[in-house]
């Protein structure tokens, strides 16, 4: 078994619906969800004229491998809508992964840990509130420390439902 974080964003369609059941799919599909952050509502990053995201992130415990565990993540993203258009642009759905367990690799297309979560607002204020003392693997920064360093200045709130 295997801890592992993923990141999950929705600008498109109903957005809380949409992250809800990709966590009923998560549960059902990959293993067991042990911590859900808040949802929050976040600046669009990158392509900047689309709607404002939904994110949270989440921890499960998985025996899939990296691949498997991948491949399920896209069909999941899939079953919820997700059309693959522009890099960056609007989405129902995107699953990304974001640690697994304490690994570092590359293969077939996949980086973990995910190469951009450094700089992101919209990962590691999820992740940190789930996993504050999480050591970022290959470094002796936690979550926190990381979060606190980040110089995105893009904004975030939870949203309060
Ligand atoms: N995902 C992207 C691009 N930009 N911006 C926010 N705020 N949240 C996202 O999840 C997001 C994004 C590509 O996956
Ligand atoms: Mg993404
Ligand atoms: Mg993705």
């Amino acid at each position: 078994m295997t801890v592992v974080f993923l990141g999950l964003g929705s600008n498109m369609g109903n957005r809380k619906e949409n992250l809800t059941l990709a966590l009923q799919l998560l549960s059902e599909r990959v293993g067991q969800v042990q911590k859900i952050s808040r949802i929050y509502e976040t600046q669009p990053w990158g392509v900047q004229n689309q709607e404002n995201y939904f994110n949270l992130a989440v921890q499960i415990e998985t025996k899939l491998w990296p691949l498997a565990l991948l491949c399920r993540l896209l069909h999941i993203e899939q079953d919820c809508g997700r059309e693959r258009k522009e890099r960056w642009g609007s989405r129902t759905l995107d699953i990304d992964l974001l640690f697994y367990g304490t690994y570092r690799f590359t293969m077939s297309g996949l980086v973990v840990p995910h190469p951009r979560l450094r700089e992101r607002n919209f990962v590691l204020h999820p992740m940190a509130e789930i996993a504050p003392h999480w050591i970022y693997p290959g470094s002796q920064l936690s979550l926190t420390q990381i979060k606190e360093q980040n110089p995105d200045t893009s904004w975030i709130r939870p949203c309060e439902f």
